[in-house]
């Protein structure tokens, strides 16, 4: 047991939930590596939410709350670290959730059917699509396979996306929100609205804001949100930050 004053206490249990879902067969193998590559880059962040991310996630609630249709993306990472946010966050959209792998397996799918059915109580009322025949252009991957609640959604939120959907999907005319620590990967750079966060951190302040946020008020902060601009303040903040720390 990793006690709680440990210094990197939440870290670990982070860690130790990775591990828990890999071992139900819900998170890919290659999901432990991608959250390796994530920590590192939250190291240089600083492992906060920083000036740069609140101002993403408040425009990602915006375009939430202003979208028509709106959907949620799941993969392995994602169910094993925000499950119960996304859960909130489709109660409060009134949203589908697609579950939509990169790695996708009978298996996996099985695995990932019978934690859903265990937490049937919490899901209730919300409409899991595990894919389907609509095809999304331009994709060669197992991901192009689609619901039709994605197909014709307007926004989409893809945390902890590959960079092969992110740019299929905008050129089907979608707005995409990433969730990516990564703020130099391929997603990052191609979508809507990039939120340079820990996944865990990110998703109980998307819920916040689209709790709080009016329509008006989300009109007005997508108003003068740029991405680019905010993606580029994120990489001065990281090297500044490198260039600043003592050992
Ligand atoms: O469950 P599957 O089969 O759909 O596969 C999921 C993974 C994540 C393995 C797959 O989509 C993949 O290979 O993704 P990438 O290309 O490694 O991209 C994942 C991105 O998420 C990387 O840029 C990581 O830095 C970032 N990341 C990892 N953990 C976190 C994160 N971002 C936010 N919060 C995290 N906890």
């Amino acid at each position: 047991m990793i006690p709680k004053s440990h210094p990197r206490y939440e870290s670990l249990m982070k860690r130790e939930k990775i591990i828990e879902f890999f071992e139900r067969g819900i998170l890919a193998k290659a999901g432990l590596i991608a959250h390796g590559r994530g920590e590192a880059f939250d190291y240089i962040i600083g492992e906060r939410t920083t000036e740069y991310a609140l101002k993403s996630i408040k425009a990602a609630a915006s375009l939430l709350i202003l979208s028509k249709k709106p959907v949620i993306s799941v993969n392995g990472n994602t169910i094993a670290l925000a499950f119960n946010h996304v859960i909130e966050l489709s109660k409060l959209l009134n949203c589908p959730i697609e579950v939509n792998l990169f790695y996708k397996t009978e298996e996996r799918l099985r695995a990932i059917k019978k934690f859903f059915d265990e937490n049937k109580e919490e899901l209730e009322g919300i409409k899991i699509n595990f894919g389907g025949s609509y095809i999304i252009p331009n994709l060669e991957s197992n991901r192009r396979f689609v619901s039709e609640d994605f197909y014709y959604s307007d926004t989409v939120l893809v945390p902890l996306e590959d960079g092969d959907r992110a740019e299929a999907l905008i050129k089907m005319g979608k707005k995409v929100i990433t969730i990516d620590l990564n703020p130099l990967s391929r997603t990052s750079r191609v979508s809507t609205i990039t939120i340079v966060d820990e996944i865990t951190r990110a998703m109980p302040l998307l819920v916040r804001y689209v709790k709080t946020l009016s329509r008006k008020e989300a009109e007005d902060i997508l108003k003068s949100y740029d991405n680019k601009k905010n993606l580029e303040d994120i990489l001065k903040y990281m090297s500044e930050r490198l260039a600043k720390l003592k050992l």
